[in-house]
């Protein structure tokens, strides 16, 4: 049986996940409207995998027999300045997710949960990579955002991104 408090954060983390697939469909429309769908469409395929970690979390805490309850997912909806903003929230935003995942993982460090922290190990490298997409999108966005068709070239780029 899982401890409490680990549960507990657990489930509150199901809806940190959707609120993230909230926020960047919401990131995806801004961009859409604007005319580019390569961000656009990278923003999408981020938004299935936030909603794929969100029934990760689920079924975890179903297999160990915690009954879940899902709350209201928060409002994601901005006013956006200009391009650049969504890269630089969505980078914020990813290092206050790995913030969590850590939490977790120390509650269950703390009560020696060692089959959480196996769970959870895939999250943290996750993360990781994460963090680093989105620095890699600011980057690269700064690099090209002076010179319009090389801008439209990053996008088409970005377009092209597989899920993984
Ligand atoms: Fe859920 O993967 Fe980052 O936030």
């Amino acid at each position: 049986m899982l401890n409490q408090n680990v549960s507990k954060l657990l489930n509150e983390q199901i809806n940190k996940e959707l609120f993230s697939a909230y926020l960047y469909t919401d990131i995806a429309n801004h961009y859409l409207n604007l005319g580019y769908t390569g961000f656009s469409d990278w923003f999408n395929v981020q938004a299935k995998e936030e909603l794929e970690h969100a029934f990760k979390f689920m079924h975890y805490l179903q297999d160990n027999g915690f009954d879940v309850k899902l709350a209201a997912i928060a409002d994601p909806t901005k006013k956006y300045a200009d391009l650049r903003e969504p890269l630089v929230d969505s980078l914020a935003h990813e290092e206050f997710i790995t913030a969590s995942i850590d939490a977790i993982f120390t509650a269950a460090v703390l009560v020696k949960d060692y089959r959480t922290q196996e769970f959870l190990n895939w999250f943290v490298k996750e993360q990781g990579e994460e963090e680093k997409n989105s620095r890699d999108n600011l980057l690269g966005f700064d690099l090209f955002s002076g010179d319009k068709r090389a801008l439209m070239m990053f996008d088409k780029k970005l377009g092209k991104r597989e899920a993984d």
